[in-house]
């Protein structure tokens, strides 16, 4: 039995109660992922993920990969090649590449779907992987060579990495100095080092391809300074013939030089590499090739931070849950104590911890925001569903993928905060000092999940995202949007009655959130006579991200409430079977909780927010 529960139930209330996913299945782009077979296809992965990918998950951590200096290798424990192999050979992996690549294309919401149950199994599975979904990239935006290249990719099921960060270019990727020149052939020859590189080492797959981001040098137009100087370069671990896809056996020169030492997630090698050192390997130049025949490095390679953004998430949101049911399974067999009516009978009988009050209030707050943040994850996937169904119909949604856009920084960056706090001082809590054991799964859930909130764009860079190009530079459109379908809810009949309050306390909560974005526009304005005005806007970006996140969380799970409450009164005879009736009962205390316990908090941000001036700003550096 593996460490992961995973919660099947509510992820397919989810996709075909709420948000009515069989009428995008079967048709369209979707033509051959039916409803049935979806279903068929969640089970089995649901199996699959408890079974055998959860099954390496301590061994990976216990026994992480070694890197040899002399070899330039860190070879996998054989336990995570075993389950990373499992989900591999299933190949459910092709439902997120095109037909055209030998894909089954499926709707992005069911395979983010796919992707909690493996991301809460073993998040590494899913990262190590990618290969495809990065051929996929390389094959919507190459050229006949690179599309030539992306097939082979996914026929040989070759590794890939995203290769951005250097050693002095974390969150500013501008800065990058790696640089790349143009061979005779149309090759380039990349130079440069580049860190935290995502599974750039491993003895998977026979060859890894790395999407480089480097600045191209002596040729007249492109290389300039910042992300927008940068071009992408398909740069092999192994040469390989471009036709067949047979490796030449000639090494390029792209060299793992260091594999981090890390809090978590230890299995993932999070690899330095080298490119193009004369000193390094046998001193081969690091060959590669432009993507597309076009410098636009920055644009394309947001299309994979996009999709590795909502996997972030996905992964907190999944390591949360897991830690919820595994916290809850443990609340309802540990005895401790007497029930607190009975507190100063020294005999009264002990009692399971699920009856003390402050462990039932921690237990409400993991399951609804764990739950409320999976709505989240597939609310959003559900305009990138509408974003391909347009695609397929040879059209564009604009305002599907600017909803899309607008809630990428809240799935990554509020719920990767709102998971790793609560995994630690809810879910570990639950269990007591035991929490802090390795007997149990959730003391590496926290080290596993820390990294969520770093990778792939800090909180911070998300809550900067999030307003000056989500909100600003979007003029407000997507979040007008969004906030119209929150509007038209509280308006509703959402509940007949069941829900008035809720609903009372929702309007309150966006009431705020619109104050908060109004008053950091006033800011934003303000800026253009005092410059210094713009630190209030930075003083304010995180807690907007956090505060549109708890609205949109809680407006989500009421509107599962009101499915929950219809489930309940179209069965008056009471006909349905007592775990769909505690199940539903459980959706409607948990929008309740979450409004009556997280909105009212959101007056509060909006005073703190309004309150902010230039003093911290103004504050000597010696004085903190
Ligand atoms: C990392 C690895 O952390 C973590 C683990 C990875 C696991 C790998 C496995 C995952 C699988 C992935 C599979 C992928 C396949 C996909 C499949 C699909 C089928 N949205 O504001 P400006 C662009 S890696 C879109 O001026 P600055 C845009 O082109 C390291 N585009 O930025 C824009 O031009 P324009 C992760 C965006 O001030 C241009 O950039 N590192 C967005 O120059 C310039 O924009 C980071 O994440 C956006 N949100 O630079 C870096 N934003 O405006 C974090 C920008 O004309 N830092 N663009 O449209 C940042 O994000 C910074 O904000 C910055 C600032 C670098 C963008």
């Amino acid at each position: 039995m593996g460490h992961y529960t995973s919660n099947l139930r509510d992820i397919e209330f989810n996709l075909f109660e709420v948000l009515g996913r069989d009428d995008v299945l079967g048709r369209g782009p979707f033509g051959e992922m039916d409803g049935e077979t979806a279903r068929a296809i969640l089970a089995e992965v649901d199996r699959m993920a408890r079974e055998e990918l959860a099954a390496s998950y301590e061994d990976s951590d216990r026994t992480p990969p070694v890197f040899d200096p002399a070899t330039h290798t860190a070879p996998i424990p054989a336990s995570f090649k075993k389950s990373y192999q499992a989900w591999m050979d299933a190949e459910y992996w092709r439902l997120q590449i095109g037909a055209d690549l030998g894909g089954t294309p499926a709707p992005s919401s069911l395979v983010w779907a796919l992707g909690e149950l493996v991301l809460g199994a073993n998040a590494p599975v899913w990262m190590y992987g990618a290969g495809a979904p990065f051929a996929a990239i390389i094959h919507r935006n190459g050229n006949d060579r690179d599309k030539q290249i992306a097939q082979i990719m996914v026929d040989r099921q070759w590794g890939a990495t995203m290769v951005l960060t250097e050693p002095d270019a974390g969150s500013d990727v501008g800065a990058g100095r790696s640089r790349a020149t143009l061979n005779d052939d149309g090759s380039w020859n990349v130079e440069g080092v580049k860190r935290f590189i995502t599974s750039a080492e491993h003895d998977m797959s026979e060859n890894i391809m790395h999407l480089v981001l480097a600045r191209p040098a002596g040729v007249d137009g492109v290389g300039g300074p910042g992300t927008k100087g940068l071009s992408l370069f398909l740069v092999p671990k192994w040469h390989f013939d471009h036709e067949s896809g047979e490796l030449t056996g000639e090494r390029n020169g792209a060299y793992v030089t260091g594999v981090e030492h890390k809090m978590g997630l230890k299995v993932s090698n999070t690899c330095e590499v080298t490119f193009g050192d004369p000193g390094v390997g046998g001193g081969e130049p690091a060959r590669g090739w432009l993507l597309g025949e076009v410098h636009q490095g920055i644009a394309q390679m947001f299309q994979v931070i996009e999709n590795a953004r909502m996997m972030v998430g996905t992964k907190a949101i999944a390591t949360l849950s897991a830690g919820y049911l595994s916290a809850l399974d443990y609340a309802k067999t540990r005895q401790q104590g007497a029930d607190l009516t009975r507190s100063g009978d020294k005999t009264a009988p002990r009692v399971t911890i699920t009856h003390h009050p402050d462990v039932r209030r921690s237990l409400m707050v993991q399951k609804s925001f764990a739950e409320a943040m999976r709505a989240l994850v597939f609310y959003t996937a559900t305009w990138q569903d509408t974003v391909m169904i347009a695609e397929h119909d040879g059209t564009e949604h604009a305002l599907a993928a600017a909803v899309n856009d607008l809630l990428l920084p809240i799935v990554k960056g509020y719920g990767s905060e709102r998971s790793w706090v609560l995994l630690g001082t809810e879910s570990l809590q639950t269990f007591g000092g035991s929490g802090f054991l390795q007997d149990y799964p959730l003391e590496q859930y926290v080290r596993d999940a820390k990294i969520d909130t770093l990778y792939e764009g800090t909180t911070a860079i998300q809550g900067q995202d999030f307003f000056f190009r989500k909100i600003v530079k979007d003029q407000g459109t997507a979040l007008g949007h969004l906030t119209g379908e929150i509007e038209a809810f509280i308006a509703s009949e959402a509940g007949n009655g069941r829900l008035k309050n809720e609903r009372a306390l929702l309007a309150t909560a966006l009431g705020d959130a619109n104050a908060l974005v109004g008053h950091m526009i006033h800011d934003l304005m303000s800026a253009q006579d005092e410059i210094r005005n713009i630190y209030k806007v930075g003083l304010n970006t995180s807690r907007l991200l956090m505060a549109l996140g708890d609205v949109v969380c809680g407006w989500l799970l009421l509107r599962q409430a009101e499915v929950a409450l219809e489930k309940l009164d179209g069965d008056p005879a009471g006909s349905m079977g007592s775990k769909d009736k505690a199940f539903y009962e459980g959706k409607i205390a948990a929008a309740q909780f979450f409004a009556q316990h997280n909105l009212p908090k959101l007056s509060a941000e909006l005073a703190i927010a309004q309150a902010v001036d230039l003093s911290l700003m103004d504050l000597d550096e010696a004085s903190f």
